[in-house]
């Protein structure tokens, strides 16, 4: 979302370099996005269709001969075993571009299979179910509203490096400043003093996946003290007595040696939370890729209501996007919806209409009635991050048939039978359909093609709608309806979809030219993009809750600190402890990187290796393990050997690996990654370890043991 200023010759890149004009980004930009220059450029991005021989290796194929056999092979094995013996996995990169999310529903709708993950579970989830539980909608997540705010506090996120997520802000450390300068504070809780917690007023370390027992403290603190205050978010807002019940087991001393921070100061939190003019508590994915995730997001939003901080300036608002994701959405009947199935072989719960691919493996590899036997796999690579990456790994290998779409063939897509590569970011016009409703402020910015697409390629889009009519066509008549199908949807491109839905918008011109208000057109002649203001109150008007009431204490959330009490306050810790896993993993995201795909940029993978582990030096001393030494990391399902470094930012008893790496598996076409392929943190996470509430993967807190390699 950082506007860039591409200078270029012919069909080269010469720059890339923020955009200062922006009104948005400011100029901020971050590595990733020169990095797009690599990619583009990239000897080892694929341009044409390929297909696997027999002996392993992949030849490159004509587009039709593609596009007939995936349909063909997908469809025979729907005709064999089912519908649902085909899966289909949808990663993180299809959030970032508009044709692919806008051409992906129709595409899973005609795979008409149960079987649909995506990288949703080992990512946001919770934070999504506890927006439909409270707000009635799964995109209704409430973004701190960064500029404006008195006091931020911050769980399990590193803003600095991530430039925020469901929180979108360039130049992240620049507002944090910001808030300091103008008399706020920053305060960060991580089990790692992160890049962001260097730049806060103050930083308390948290024992890893205990967040929810810290929350349940500040509340309870604020019930006892009577600082609740929700202001006018108390006419419309349910169960505030309840969830004050739910807490009062929940003392700060009760939970501090849990947590490992002391009751004072979480008390501290809660007083300083209330008497801030204006203040949001913001968490992400180190709250909700643990065990608790759900419970967690949920007591964040509470925590806004409660100190009359949701809805309001400097506090956590909703955004008002240009294309209201969230509107239209609600307007197509998809606010989202929970546990409408369980899944076949370990009955975790569907969301949204997928289900958690923490137990894609278990669909693959089990047989019976159901058992997937084709993927689809769109701008994901799960064997690199998903929990035990190893399992997954092994069970594409076992498929009858694959087919990725995907820019690169790598640890996922080299089990591809077919690959079809989509066009470089470069190649194709953009606009940020979901992060603009994220975002702290709202803007609207679109980026035109910037190059003639190579000879012979496709858009994601158009592979996707490629796909989508031919697989409707079984029979004559389906087949003529998807030739009709295509003619229409041919000639509605993203860009068409994206002029409708900005016309429709808050801001929209509506469908009469000639008039103000925003439409492609008006975005195309302002290239900088297009300041649409700050946040603003939006309750309860917004809400999608039935009586258009926030449910603060909705039964799934409340009756989850059931689990949290028996798990967390009992001695479940001592069990693991005895079982030798006496450490607890979590994951860092590094600056020059990106998730999995990124490694084979080479401004972005050069200097000394990243992929090490870091270690308390008390926890090394105690092992006999020295500075620079190559380590043993292990789980209950695998390990790792990467080398250590020894640091006091992490908290005693914690070890932090990245993800992302492990480039150097048979296969994959990425030279410059191979050369600096690291190890996968994937094959210590463990399949069995969820937020059994949603489903969402608990890749933090895993409990690992290390030692010296040979030892
Ligand atoms: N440069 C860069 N930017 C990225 C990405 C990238 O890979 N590289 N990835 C993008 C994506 S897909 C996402 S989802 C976002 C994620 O954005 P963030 O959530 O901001 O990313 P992380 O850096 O993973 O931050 C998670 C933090 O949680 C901490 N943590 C781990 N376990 C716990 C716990 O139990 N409790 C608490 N309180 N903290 C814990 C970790 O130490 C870490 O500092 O970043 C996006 N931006
Ligand atoms: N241990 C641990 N694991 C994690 C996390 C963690 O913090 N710790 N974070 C999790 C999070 S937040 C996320 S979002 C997931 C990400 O999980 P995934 O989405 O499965 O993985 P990515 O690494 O983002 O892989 C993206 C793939 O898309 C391809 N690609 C890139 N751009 C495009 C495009 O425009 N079109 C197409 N068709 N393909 C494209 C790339 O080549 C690559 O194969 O990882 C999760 N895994
Ligand atoms: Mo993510």
């Amino acid at each position: 979302m950082c506007g860039l200023a591409i200078e270029v010759d012919g069909d080269r890149v010469v720059t890339i370099r923020g955009d200062r004009e922006d009104p948005f980004s400011r100029g901020h930009i971050c590595p990733k996005a020169a990095a797009l220059q690599d990619i583009h450029e990239d000897p080892d991005r694929l341009r044409h269709p390929l297909r696997r021989r027999p002996d392993g290796g992949h030849e490159r194929i004509g587009w039709d001969e593609a596009f007939a056999e995936v349909a063909t092979r997908l469809r025979a094995i729907q005709d064999r075993h089912g519908r649902n013996a085909v899966g289909a996995y949808i990663g993180n990169p299809t959030v970032h571009n508009y044709g692919s999310l806008l051409f992906a529903v129709p595409f899973l709708k005609a795979l008409r299979t149960r079987n649909q993950y995506s990288a949703t579970s080992v990512d946001q989830l919770p934070h999504h179910l506890a927006g439909l539980e409270m707000f009635g909608h799964l995109l209704l997540l409430p973004v701190p509203d960064l500029d404006r705010t008195d006091h931020l506090l911050i769980l399990g996120a590193n803003p600095a490096v991530s430039n925020g997520s469901l929180m979108s802000a360039p130049g992240v450390a620049k507002r944090l400043a910001a808030i300091r300068a103008r008399g706020g504070k920053v305060v960060v809780i991580d089990p790692r003093r992160t890049e962001t917690a260097r730049l806060a007023d103050c930083h308390h370390f948290i024992r890893p996946g205990t967040d929810v027992l810290l929350l349940a403290a500040m509340l309870h603190t604020l019930f006892a003290e009577r600082l609740a205050a929700p202001g006018r978010l108390a006419a419309f807002t349910d169960g505030l007595d309840a969830v004050e019940a739910a807490v009062a087991g929940f003392t700060p001393e009760r939970v501090a040696s849990a947590t490992g921070l002391a009751a004072e100061a979480i008390r501290g939190l809660a007083r300083e939370l209330a008497a801030a003019r204006s203040a949001a508590v913001y968490g992400r994915v180190g709250v909700s890729l643990q065990e608790f995730g759900a419970a967690s997001a949920w007591l964040i939003n509470v925590l806004n209501v409660v100190t009359g901080n949701l809805d309001r300036p400097g506090g956590a608002m909703f955004t008002r996007p240009a294309f209201d994701v969230v509107e239209l959405g609600a307007r197509l009947g998809q606010r989202g919806h929970f546990a409408r199935g369980r899944s076949r072989v370990r009955g975790l719960p569907e969301f949204n209409g997928e289900y958690p691919v923490a137990t894609l493996a278990d669909e693959i590899l089990t047989p019976g009635d159901g058992q997937i036997r084709g993927m689809v796999t769109m701008a994901g690579n799960p064997v690199l991050s998903t929990p035990n990456g190893r399992q997954l790994d092994a069970a594409f290998a076992s498929l009858e048939f694959m087919v990725s779409i995907d820019l690169y063939l790598n640890e996922t897509t080299r089990h591809a039978h077919i690959i079809l590569p989509p066009t470089s970011a470069l190649e194709h016009d953009n606009y940020d359909v979901a992060l603009h409703a994220l975002a702290i402020r709202n803007t609207a910015k679109y980026s035109p093609q910037l190059f003639t697409p190579a000879p012979d390629t496709r858009h994601d889009w158009q592979i996707l709608l490629e796909l989508t009519t031919r697989l409707e066509a079984r029979g004559p008549v389906a087949a003529l309806l998807g030739q009709a199908k295509r003619a229409v949807f041919g000639r509605l491109p993203p860009h068409r979809i994206l002029d409708l839905g900005l016309r429709l918008g808050p801001y929209g011109a509506k469908l009469r030219p000639g008039r103000g208000g925003l439409s492609l057109r008006r975005l195309r002649d302002e290239v900088h993009g297009v300041d649409l203001g700050p946040l603003e109150p939006c309750l309860p008007a917004r809400l999608y809750t039935e009586a258009r009431r926030i449910a603060l204490a909705p039964a799934l959330l409340v009756g989850d600190l059931e689990r949290v009490r028996a798990r967390l306050l009992g001695d479940a810790g001592a069990a693991e402890a005895e079982a030798g896993y006496d450490l607890r993993l979590i994951g860092r995201r590094q600056l020059r990187s990106n998730n999995s795909w990124m490694h084979n940029s080479p401004r972005l993978v050069k200097g000394p290796p990243r992929c090490t582990v870091l270690l308390h030096p008390d926890d090394a001393a105690r092992r006999g393990i020295v500075a620079g030494q190559r380590v043993t990391v292990r789980s209950r399902v695998g390990s790792i050997e990467l080398p250590v470094e020894l640091t006091d930012e992490v908290m005693p008893g914690v070890v932090s690996v990245p993800h992302g790496w492990g480039h150097d598996r048979p296969g994959v076409a990425l030279a410059t990654a191979r050369a600096h392929a690291g190890v996968s943190v994937n094959d210590l996470t463990d399949e069995t370890l969820l937020d059994a509430l949603s489903g969402n993967a608990a890749l933090n807190g895993v409990p690992v043991r290390v030692e010296a390699v040979g030892a």
